[in-house]
């Protein structure tokens, strides 16, 4: 039986040492939500599912006026110790309009002190063990921001000032991308001046993205060690003692804190699990995935030792400054927001640094939605111009794989020039992509040369293996495999990797699952899950045949009622007949 347990928003879980385990199996890690099943089979949700403050019925008039001023008005117990904010009902309509400002829920927001306090998430081991803070080097925090709320890009510096030794904490910068807001400018500046940190704010001249703003304050900071955030965390204690000193230790670490949740409805702060590290999709978007082998056999040792990781989140690091420029810095030509946080990863990686997340540095993250900003010159345009640039200077022959399967990047791909970026690459005599998914990412789905990339069609029905469509939700945290229509245009859903090994996967790592054994009263499911590497994953294909048999249990797949997949007997006969049309792609 399967227990499934819902939490609501104001009721979510805080995980502590007792609760986590490595055995748990990751379902679905989504950029705010995370899902696992535990070794008992129960299902585990941490994050939210839904905002309530979102779900508005009339689209509210935001006034230049609303806007424009800034409604903080903190109430001394609001959201203290991490604590969901209460807001009295007769208030959840306003509530309701101010969301919109931000796509956050800015009334609760602007009830909690900047000085709120949050418990202590880390590990207890990580509590115990003290940082030897001689000899470290001071960082300069750097927080960009355009629009930003005041309560939340003030709580990041207080969280920063606060819970910071003093010795490491060079100076705050912020820097104001060219925000509209009357409050982000002269009252912004008389504030951080009474800070007991040194806190400026640049400001950019117009609009020029989070990348040159982050590149602006690169440049005027005078720490040692560049630690950037978004402008809308909190950090927990220990948290910059934990980057700090891996980078001290070695210069060409990239690290990163585990990134805790703010709840963007009731502010509520949500402990996240240590047992993900970060990638990407088939889109080159950002997602967590279950810790590959090798890092959770060494975390096993120590739970509070650094793990490596193939790409950052983006927002949230520390690294030294030096190797920040000596790297190559940021590619310029990136827009707004998307992919730089993927430039720097395989950067970082390929040209001989790496990439970690250190588990005792704990920072909460306010997740949206929605983006409230505009993206001049449109979303679309702006991120895949992004993502072109990134596979062009850094995917070799992936770009074509990343084209083929993405047109809207694709008919952008003429415009970038990427020269420059191509000529540090060679002057950083950097390895190729290839080495990138062997070394650093080996449990990946790409479709290397070694495996089969394309389509699983019946030979019955002519019709193909698709994965389950959309995100998925917490009613159908694992989807089944069906057997619908094929496609003629390229088609995500549709495409399948098969291994070596026999693991048959697909984008976002999740893979063609069965049950051991087979449960004879009825015909085991066939379904797609989070890719476990365990025996119930594995398959094997006969040319011959063209069946394709469940390692495990010794049953062929079969087509079922409907388009269902079922297991049964290996019996040759046509429902469990298998064409694996190779997709060419280069
Ligand atoms: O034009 C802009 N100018 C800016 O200064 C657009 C944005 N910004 C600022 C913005 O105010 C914010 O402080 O840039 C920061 C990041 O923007 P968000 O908060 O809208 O981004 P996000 O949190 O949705 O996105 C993640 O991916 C981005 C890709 O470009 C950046 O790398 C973000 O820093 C990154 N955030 C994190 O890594 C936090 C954890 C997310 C996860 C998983
Ligand atoms: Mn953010």
């Amino acid at each position: 039986i399967t227990v499934v347990l819902l939490w609501r928003s104001h009721e979510e879980v805080t995980t502590s040492d007792e609760t986590e385990r490595d055995d748990w199996v990751a379902v679905r890690l989504g950029r705010d939500q995370k899902e696992y099943v535990d070794h008992r089979g129960v299902h585990v949700v941490v994050g939210h599912y839904m905002g309530e403050a979102n779900n508005l019925q009339n689209p509210p008039n935001l006034t230049e006026e609303l806007l424009n001023s800034n409604m903080f008005d903190p109430r001394p117990n609001q959201g203290k110790d991490g604590q969901p904010v209460v807001i009295p009902s007769h208030e959840l309509l306003k509530m309701q309009q101010l969301f919109h400002i931000n796509r956050f829920n800015l009334m609760a927001s602007d009830r909690i002190p900047l000085n709120r306090s949050l418990p202590d998430v880390r590990k207890k081991r990580c509590q115990s063990k003290s940082v030897n803070l001689t000899g470290l080097p001071a960082a300069t925090v750097i927080i960009v921001f355009h629009n930003e709320a005041w309560s939340t890009l003030l709580r990041t510096v207080h969280s920063v000032v606060n819970r910071s030794p003093r010795s490491l904490l060079q100076e705050v910068l912020l820097v104001d991308d060219a925000s509209t807001r009357a409050f982000l400018k002269e009252p912004l500046d008389q504030h951080v001046a009474m800070l007991p940190v040194p806190t400026r704010v640049l400001r950019t001249h117009e609009r020029v993205g989070l990348v040159r703003a982050r590149l602006l304050g690169a440049r005027e900071a005078r720490g040692q060690i560049l630690t950037f955030l978004d402008a809308h965390c909190e950090c927990t204690v220990g948290w910059l003692e934990s980057l700090i000193s891996r980078v001290a230790e070695d210069r060409t670490r990239v690290v990163c804190p585990v990134i805790d949740i703010i709840n963007d409805d009731s502010f509520a702060y949500v402990r996240s699990f240590e047992l993900h590290w970060g990638a990407f999709n088939w889109e080159l978007h950002f997602r967590w995935y279950t810790l590959g082998g090798g890092e959770i056999k060494r975390r096993k040792q120590d739970i509070t030792e650094p793990f490596r990781t193939p790409a950052m989140a983006g927002g949230l690091f520390a690294m030294d400054k030096d190797y920040f420029f000596e790297i190559g810095a940021y590619d310029e030509q990136m827009e707004i927001w998307g992919g730089e946080n993927l430039e720097l990863s395989f950067r970082v990686w390929q040209c001989g640094g790496s990439v970690e997340i250190a588990p005792c540095s704990h920072v909460g993250h306010l997740f949206r939605k929605s983006s409230p900003y505009t993206f001049p010159g449109g979303v679309g345009e702006v991120l895949y111009s992004n993502l072109a640039r990134v596979a062009l200077v850094w995917m070799d022959d992936w770009k074509e794989f990343y084209f083929k399967f993405n047109p809207a990047a694709a008919r952008l791909r003429d415009r970038q020039s990427v020269r420059s970026r191509l000529e540090l690459r060679e002057r950083l005599q950097c390895k190729s992509f290839e080495w990138y998914l062997d070394n650093v990412w080996p449990q990946h789905f790409m479709p290397k040369d070694d495996r089969f990339f394309g389509k699983i069609r019946s030979r019955e029905s002519g019709r193909c293996l698709q994965k389950p469509v959309g995100k998925g939700s917490i009613n159908q945290p694992v989807g089944s495999a069906t057997v619908v229509t094929c496609t003629a245009e390229p088609n995500l859903l549709q495409m399948f990797v098969m291994s070596p090994s026999g693991v048959i996967m697909t984008d976002e790592s999740v893979c063609l699952d069965a049950p051991e054994r087979d449960d004879s009263a009825r015909q085991p499911k066939v379904r797609i899950m989070a890719c476990s590497g365990t025996g119930r994953q594995k398959w094997s294909y006969s040319e011959q045949t063209f069946a394709l048999r469940h390692a495990s249990s010794g049953l062929c797949l079969s087509t079922g009622p409907d388009e269902a997949l079922i297991l049964q007997a290996c019996s040759g006969h046509i429902g469990q007949q298998w064409q694996l049309e190779s997709v060419p792609w280069k």
